[in-house]
């Protein structure tokens, strides 16, 4: 199914029709000038018109007649849907008064996808479906989800994610996020993410050993890879598709869901199901853009954020939890053509290993250290928070 799409346009805002006003009949000064005479009657129109607009003009009179959102990925993955949806839904729940544009593949960030925090904050980028991942560098909290085996070693690894953004850890990470100077809006999900490679079915960290991974540019991925003994490299989403068609690297981690957008099954014949990290991607807006719009627009905009974010999030789990992501993308009519990565993979020559409790504990255990530097470098006070959230839905 494709990504839903609007069929609003762009309406042109503080657009109104203004009749010139009357101008008293005058004598003409004995100067006789002209020139002067004209000159007074533009700016008496000036006056007039701008009286006019600042008496009658909106308070959306200053509306932007496009704002852009960045995403990273292209428009087809469940990202790209998720971002769509928004923008969607904000257009034609505005009436088409609102017309945000979804931008795909990090161009509003030239490629840079750990800079679009930034870019946000300052203002170029008004709008932005991110990953929590790409947001790390500047938002540290944000590594929480990264943590390795910390939310997937959990009974069931959805209602612990949930746990969080629902719990106290989740209060935390969204007051972290809005501390640095971002408005969040609600969660989307880009899914907990597995390992792809060329080479070999890898089933233990030994498998791992030198293998040369591609990783998003957060030092905490570094350190994961490197407790494995593999070798992690920073690379660009943008960069990573010819670096692995050109074999300059041997693997690379996303969620499932991705894979299969990307043709990842004609480079990378080996999966490994092991859903070590999860990345719940946040819809955000520029804190100065927020404030701009009216009181009603805001609780629209916050509502269409929160709407597309349940939406993204069926998307990023249909086919792999207990059958809720199904069944609501059932309820809304929009229920994807693949529902089934494992099936849809496998169909393309796919060898996908799941491993077993014992085998994903060889991973968990040789990341151990890692989780524990890393609960110090976030703030042990919000990893405790999380482990007490997702204990309380763990029976
Ligand atoms: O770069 C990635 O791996 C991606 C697309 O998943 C993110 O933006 C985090």
């Amino acid at each position: 199914m494709a990504a839903r799409r609007g069929g609003g346009h762009p309406v042109k805002l503080g657009m109104h029709s203004v009749k010139e006003p009357a101008l008293p009949e005058k004598k003409r000064s004995n100067s006789n000038n002209e020139e002067v005479e004209g000159m007074k009657k533009i700016i008496a129109v000036l006056v007039a018109v701008t009286v006019f607009c600042s008496v009658s003009a909106p308070a959306f009179a200053a509306y932007k007649d496009e704002y852009k959102l960045d995403i990273v990925p292209s428009l087809t993955t469940a990202w790209g849907m998720g971002a769509s949806y928004f923008t969607d839904l904000v257009r034609e729940r505005s009436g088409g008064k609102i017309n945000i544009k979804v931008y795909p593949s990090s161009q509003l960030t030239t490629g840079k996808q750990t800079n679009a925090f930034l870019l946000l904050r300052n203002g170029a980028i008004d709008f932005a479906v991110q990953s929590s991942i790409n947001y790390s560098p500047q938002v540290i909290e944000l590594n929480l989800f990264a943590l390795p085996f910390f939310v997937a070693n959990q009974p069931d690894r959805y209602k612990a994610l949930d746990a969080i953004k629902e719990g106290k850890s989740g209060k935390l990470v969204i007051e972290a996020v809005e501390a640095k100077g971002v408005k969040f809006l609600a969660f989307g999900e880009n899914g907990f993410r597995e390992l792809t490679n060329s080479r070999k079915s890898i089933r233990t960290p030994d498998d791992l050993q030198n293998m040369k991974i591609r990783v998003v540019g957060s030092p905490l991925f570094l350190d994961i890879f490197r407790a494995l003994g593999a070798n992690p490299v920073n690379m660009n989403w943008s960069d990573t598709m010819s670096a692995i068609q050109q074999g300059v690297v041997d693997g690379q981690e996303n969620p499932i869901s991705t894979f299969y957008p990307v043709q990842m099954h004609d480079y990378h014949k080996f999966m490994t199901d092991w859903h070590y990290v999860v990345d719940p991607t946040l819809y955000v807006v520029n804190p100065a853009v927020w404030k701009s719009f009216s009181a009603e627009d805001q609780k629209l905009i916050q509502q269409a954020a929160v709407d597309a974010g349940k939406y993204m999030i069926a998307l990023a789990r249909i086919g792999l939890d207990d059958g809720t992501a199904h069944k609501y993308l059932e309820s809304l009519g929009m229920v994807p053509e693949i529902t089934d990565w494992y099936k849809q993979l496998k169909e393309v020559g796919m060898e996908v290993a799941i491993l077993t409790p014992e085998e994903t504990k060889a991973f968990a255990d040789k990341t151990a250290p890692v989780l524990e530097q890393w609960r110090e470098k976030i703030g042990a006070e919000l990893v405790k928070a999380a482990e007490e959230d997702m204990a309380a839905v763990a029976k």
